[in-house]
């Protein structure tokens, strides 16, 4: 660990201490000068590599993951693992940049910010397009925002942004709300219908009357551990087979779905998928309503395509991304709760991962 006296963190008068949870993607590859192969980078070695990173406010340690991935592999494993790594280093650090890979980012940190009840502490996901070992690398930049946004403390001493966040490009948003849009821009990550915490310019503006406060958590933090994976996405579309979605919905321990519905959250309104829907709902099955569309809120009330659903017990999803809401079913099936408390929790948003205006 390296330290300077050089201030920069906005606010802060002592040094924040920021673990780097390493766990893989095209954020850690640098390209290997014997065979020209991209290979993971040592992030062991960052202040050699980012001198620049000493100008920071900051102590930094890194914790890098057994198995580095390309997050196409990520497992719910992987979280509890993730989440494990922060509860036994959470006295240690004031914050944590997880280091991911962009393709499931946005699961990662939605799955994360309900497993780590009770955080008060900055969770922050980054990583990048391009490697970090080619010249033009947008990972430098995040690496280096995400660590002062960790590190970030209000004029009260209180950390900045005490929540489970996603740093990308320009912008930080509360982790739950993102989306991965482009495969290819740099800009990369969306949050559809809930504006960023944080613009990333010339300085770092804070949209602090957004962001969680650390005040209001009393308890310790507290990991949930238990993820149930007997839950599936289902996506709509004009010529859906009835077989189909019969065998997907016969499925052998199934506890939850994510139904994609079209624009305020319609469906059909044909006998075979409403009778089905209900039989589904009347076997224990949670099934939440989300929008295909890229922005905007299930309002089941204003069509009677939507009517139909909710009579038949689908629940909305409000303005949910898809990813929150499957991460959110999997954690609450996770628990060990009855099927009505189970219910109860997913129509209220628990780590402000829909809009409480959108509640009718
Ligand atoms: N396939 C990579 C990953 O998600 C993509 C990236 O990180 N840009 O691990």
């Amino acid at each position: 660990m390296q330290r300077s006296s050089v201030w920069s963190v906005a606010s802060a008068s002592r040094r924040s201490s920021i673990l780097i949870i390493y766990t893989g993607g095209t954020i850690g590859m640098r390209i290997d000068q014997q065979t020209g192969a991209l290979v993971p980078f040592d992030f062991g070695g960052i202040y050699e590599e980012f001198p620049a990173l000493k100008y920071l406010s900051v102590d930094i340690d890194v914790h890098t993951m057994p198995k580095l991935i390309d997050s196409s592999n990520m497992q719910p494993s992987d979280w509890v693992a993730m989440a494990e790594v922060i509860r036994s280093n959470y006295e240690r650090y004031d914050g944590f940049v997880v280091l991911h890979g962009t393709d499931t980012m946005s699961y990662s940190a939605s799955a994360l910010s309900f497993m780590l009840e009770n955080l008060a502490k900055p969770v922050v996901f980054t990583g990048s397009q391009i490697p970090i070992g080619r010249l033009r690398t947008d990972g430098r930049e995040n690496l280096i925002t995400a660590i002062e946004i960790a590190g970030a403390r209000r004029a009260d001493g209180e950390p900045m942004v005490p929540e489970v966040s996603l740093l990308f490009h320009s912008c930080l948003y509360r982790g739950n709300r993102t989306h991965k849009m482009s495969a290819e821009e740099l800009d990369a990550f969306s949050s559809p219908n809930f504006p960023a915490l944080a613009e990333v310019g010339v300085k770092i503006s804070y949209n602090e009357p957004l962001i969680s406060s650390a005040k209001g958590v009393a308890e310790p933090l507290r990991v949930a551990t238990m993820m149930n994976e007997g839950v599936a996405i289902i996506k709509l579309f004009p010529g859906i087979g009835e077989y189909t979605l019969r065998a997907i919905l016969a499925v052998e321990g199934l506890r939850g779905v994510v139904l994609e519905t079209y624009g305020a959250g319609n469906a059909p309104t044909s006998e075979w998928f409403l009778r089905l829907m209900r039989e589904t709902v009347e076997r224990g099955v949670v099934v939440m309503n989300v929008t295909q569309c890229d922005n905007g809120s299930v309002e089941m009330q204003l069509y009677e395509t939507g009517l139909r659903l909710q009579a038949a017990g689908v629940l909305s999803g409000y303005d949910m991304t898809t990813e929150a809401a499957i991460t959110k079913l999997m954690y609450v099936l996770g628990q060990n709760l009855t099927l009505e408390e189970s219910v109860e929790l997913m129509k209220m948003p628990i780590r402000g991962e829909f809009t409480l205006s959108a509640l009718v």
